[in-house]
């Protein structure tokens, strides 16, 4: 269609069944998206308890790592609390940029007592006074709402913690832990080898508990109803999700819903498919694509590795038949390859390589410009230092896979 409106009248509404009730909605409004308590009271419960106890609870959750990997965030907890160095820090990572990804930057804006809550039971648990939160550079009102939540706690049960809050400058690469860590050291933003992992040489070479911001957030919650609570507000594994809705949805944004929904229901809540939908990304551009046959595979950690895929940062992003799957690939390829650090050859390589190539397929037609990039691939893959590298090739990979006809 030429003009939006054109295309609005094209809208078709999938049918969708949800299996989301009214009261599945209740609980779900009690954690990320529920009400402000300003008397923090969560913070007051984890002194109480002790850390060992509140641990327990964050094991009890099941509460995953919600920036991308799924790691069981219990045992990051432990691990800190375990060492013998004791300077020790907490970090949130808020840079950020994953495409299709914008759940912390909602979760900043209107809830930064979640975050600076989590943080401070966090820093208590693992014995700390300092806190830093690493922010993604654009994200401007982002950083207001932090300075002025923080301002407003100043006084108040934050007042024995030191928070320190970094801006990024605009690479994608410091969304990376070790990458952060080079930033907030002053250095270029470039991945270490790991391990040894942040929480045993982290920060200034001391253990350091990192969390993304929607995991953090969760902790009060968990706290102050338990980790059974939070636990059974999954559906096929634990907890609830923040879910990134855009592409071709009626009515993109931002959904707290049991983690384990499926894309139907998921895009339900968004308002319905724009168009005839032909394939998604479940978890921006890392995951890459997966064919709409597999829209009932619950969007969860487990289900999505098991095809091949992954749930990421859960920037779900929907793609329909206006679009040439091969054009789509590229803009990926476009991005990693100016994301990537360029530390290390099969990725600083291996993406350019790979995005001349597509170029010279959809310039010319020429399938033979492909004939090695499952090879390169496969390198890019085993061979790279950081997650960007190990997962550059594959939009490409998928939107072959599952859209052949787009490549020949
Ligand atoms: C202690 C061990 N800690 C692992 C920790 C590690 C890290 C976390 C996950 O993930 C994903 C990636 C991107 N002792 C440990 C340990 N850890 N073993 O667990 O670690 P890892 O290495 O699996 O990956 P990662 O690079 O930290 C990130 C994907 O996310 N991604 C990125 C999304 C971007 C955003 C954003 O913009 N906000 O989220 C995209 O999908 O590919 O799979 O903390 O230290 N033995
Ligand atoms: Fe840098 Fe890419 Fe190597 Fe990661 S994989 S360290 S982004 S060059």
């Amino acid at each position: 269609p030429a003009t939006l409106d054109e295309e609005m009248e094209l809208v078709t509404y999938a049918e969708v069944k949800t299996s989301i009730t009214p009261a599945d909605e209740e609980r779900l409004a009690l954690n990320l998206a529920g009400p402000v308590d300003m008397s923090y009271s969560a913070l007051a419960k984890a002194r109480k308890m002790g850390s060992e106890a509140v641990i327990e609870q964050i094991k009890e959750a099941g509460l995953q790592g919600r920036g991308g990997a799924g790691f069981p965030a219990h045992f990051k907890w432990t691990s800190v609390s375990g060492q013998a160095e004791t300077e020790r820090y907490v970090i949130c990572n808020a840079d950020e940029a994953e495409p299709g990804t914008f759940k912390d930057r909602e979760t900043i804006l209107r809830q930064p007592h979640k975050v600076l809550e989590g943080l401070a039971i966090a820093a208590e648990t693992i014995g700390t006074k300092s806190i830093w939160i690493y922010i993604r550079g654009e994200y401007t009102n982002e950083y207001r709402s932090l300075e002025k939540a923080i301002a407003e706690v100043r006084d108040a049960q934050l007042s024995d913690f030191e928070i320190e809050i970094v801006k990024g400058h605009g690479a994608y690469i410091c969304g990376e832990e070790t990458a952060m860590l080079e930033s907030m050291e002053g250095r270029r933003g470039m991945p270490r080898l790991k391990p040894p992992y942040p929480t045993e040489a982290g920060f200034r070479g001391k253990p350091s508990l990192i969390h993304n911001v929607e995991t953090i957030a969760c902790v009060p919650s968990i706290v102050h109803r338990g980790g059974e609570w939070f636990k059974n507000l999954g559906r096929t594994e634990a907890g609830s999700k923040l879910y990134c809705i855009s592409g071709h949805v009626n009515k993109p944004g931002v959904f707290e819903l049991p983690l384990g929904v499926t894309l139907d229901e998921l895009v339900e809540a968004a308002g319905g498919y724009l168009g005839n939908p032909i394939a998604f990304s479940p978890g921006g551009a890392s995951s890459g694509f997966l064919p709409i046959k597999q829209r009932d595979l619950p969007l969860d950690y487990k289900n999505l590795a098991d095809v091949g895929s992954m749930m990421g940062s859960a920037g779900v992003v929907v793609i329909n038949d206006t679009i040439n799957m091969a054009m789509a690939a590229k803009w990926q390829l476009d991005f990693f390859e100016r994301e990537s650090c360029g530390q290390c050859a099969p990725c600083r390589i291996g993406t350019r390589y790979l995005n001349r190539q597509a170029d010279k397929f959809i310039q010319l037609g020429d399938s033979s410009a492909l004939q090695y990039a499952d090879d390169v691939g496969w390198e890019m893959e085993e061979g790279s230092i950081c997650g960007l590298g190990m997962v550059a090739a594959k939009p490409l990979e998928s939107a072959r896979k599952y859209f052949p006809e787009a490549f020949e």
